[in-house]
């Protein structure tokens, strides 16, 4: 045995029994194989009394399991690892209320009440689209650049692949998440009031990037982004957000992006509304006007309460929300005394996360959480606060702040400005409450 492995060895040694630990001397320094099947034929057995001191009264821990006595499935079985067939409730979910009158414009909500760190993985990402997930072949695809640029091209993905790649995390997340809560609380559910946004690690290439290779027209003020599906998604966007950090993906989290994802390229536009991540993109037009001037191409605005509208209103503003507890996730488990981790996502499409405050009281009172993790700009930032339970009613907010200066408005706050007649960019306070039994429901505090 290396001196490294009798290091490990001796910290071990407070953690597991004396069998325990002669089991970990002996198979260290068996190859990989004979491991597992030590592991198989000689499972750790337990003296009665070690039985008696350690298991005080579960059995579970005591006795062998069905599934620890014979072999489990074989690598060749599962060559795409799908979850534990436990965790099958954690999933997309959908409701006709939130289709556009047809299933196949719709939107699919993320279970962020079920998600660990920052990133969610690809199979529960939110989904959103107009005229349904095409299945593109990767070969056949082209994306065509050309405008107002020196040397308009057509790229086959392999050609736009050779471009130096980045990795970014960054979440998406629909204008319209919290929309229907504009008049008050309508999903007894984080996942529904919440879920139209995702945060992932997206690997493409700087749009920049390939506009120093082919010439951006200093004319050139507004770009036009085309899907390669039935809605085409034509959108506008600004060429100062292009040339700062919108980039062309083909990566979601490690692999290829998945189909509802755009595959086999999106655009990313860290930060702004996800409308404007034209998925299957197909084509980037440059131009001195924004596109809808002269043709088809819609752009979301913000309803104020005069009756005027903002028309480029593209940032998603400082959020966030509580999602231990939330309505899926109640207290009713606890007892009075029991320490439990209050944890939450915050984000804001303006910077990085400076800090998220909690109150108890629905914001009388604040008190600052703790930032775990990574704190990155433009991407979900998780927030803790470690608090013992009193089994008391509480109305329970976050108030997330940004690096810009910005900081979550209250619900009356927001009314005051918009009305309840907005659809989208809803930022205001959300506050769970929690009653004695330690239910949790979806209330705003009006006051
Ligand atoms: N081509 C295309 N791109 C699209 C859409 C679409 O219908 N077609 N929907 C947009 C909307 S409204 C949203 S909220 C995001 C959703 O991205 P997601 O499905 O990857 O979560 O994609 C945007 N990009
Ligand atoms: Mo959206």
């Amino acid at each position: 045995m290396s001196k490294r492995s009798e290091e490990l060895d001796a910290t071990r040694a407070d953690v597991h029994t004396p069998s325990r630990r002669d089991f970990f001397k002996k198979t260290a320094t068996l190859t990989a194989g004979a491991v597992a099947a030590a592991s198989v034929v000689a499972p750790v057995a337990l003296s009665a009394d070690e039985k008696k001191a350690k298991c005080d009264g579960d059995e579970k821990i005591v006795n062998l399991n069905p599934w620890e006595t014979k072999w489990g499935y074989p690598v060749s079985e599962k060559l795409y690892g799908q979850p534990s067939p436990f965790e099958r409730h954690v999933v997309r979910r959908t409701t006709p209320i939130l289709s556009s009158g047809n299933y196949r414009a719709s939107i699919a909500v993320a279970p962020i009440q079920d998600l660990h760190g920052i990133i969610t993985p690809n199979g529960l990402f939110f989904n959103r689209h107009h005229g349904g997930t095409p299945d593109i072949d990767p070969k056949q695809h082209r994306l065509m650049i050309h405008g107002l640029v020196e040397k308009p091209i057509v790229l086959t993905m392999d050609e736009l692949k050779r471009y130096p790649s980045v990795s970014r995390i960054h979440f998406v997340e629909c204008p319209a998440n919290g929309g229907p809560e504009w008049r008050g609380p309508q999903f007894n559910s984080i996942q529904f009031a919440k879920g139209f946004m995702s945060c992932a690690e997206w690997t493409g290439v700087y749009l920049k990037d390939i506009l120093k290779d082919i010439g951006l027209k200093p004319e050139a003020k507004w770009m036009l982004a085309e899907g390669g599906d039935s809605s085409h998604m034509g959108r506008t966007i600004p060429v100062d957000k292009v040339l700062d950090d919108v980039i062309i993906a083909w990566g979601q989290n490690g692999e290829a992006l998945r189909p509802e994802q755009g595959y086999p390229i999106r655009l990313l536009v860290p930060g702004w509304e996800a409308n404007l991540c034209v998925k299957w993109l197909r084509r980037l037009e440059f131009a001195k006007e924004p596109f809808y001037a002269k043709e088809e191409t819609s752009r979301y605005t913000a309803l104020r309460k005069d009756g005027k509208a903002i028309q480029h209103f593209y940032v998603n503003e400082v959020n966030s929300v509580i999602t231990n507890p939330c309505p899926e996730k109640p207290w009713t488990d606890l007892k009075k005394g029991d320490i439990v981790e209050i944890e939450g996502l915050a984000w804001s499409g303006h910077g990085t996360i400076t800090g998220v405050d909690i109150s108890f009281d629905g914001g009388k009172n604040w008190v600052e959480a703790s930032l775990k993790g990574l704190v990155l700009p433009k991407a979900w930032t998780r927030f803790s606060y470690i608090y013992k339970y009193e089994g008391k009613p509480l109305l329970l907010s976050s108030r997330a702040r940004d690096d810009a200066g910005f900081i979550q408005p209250t619900v009356m706050e927001e009314r005051k400005a918009v009305g309840v007649e907005g659809v989208y960019h809803r930022n205001g306070i959300h506050t769970w409450e929690v009653n004695e039994k330690g239910e949790v429901s979806n209330v705003q505090v009006l006051s």
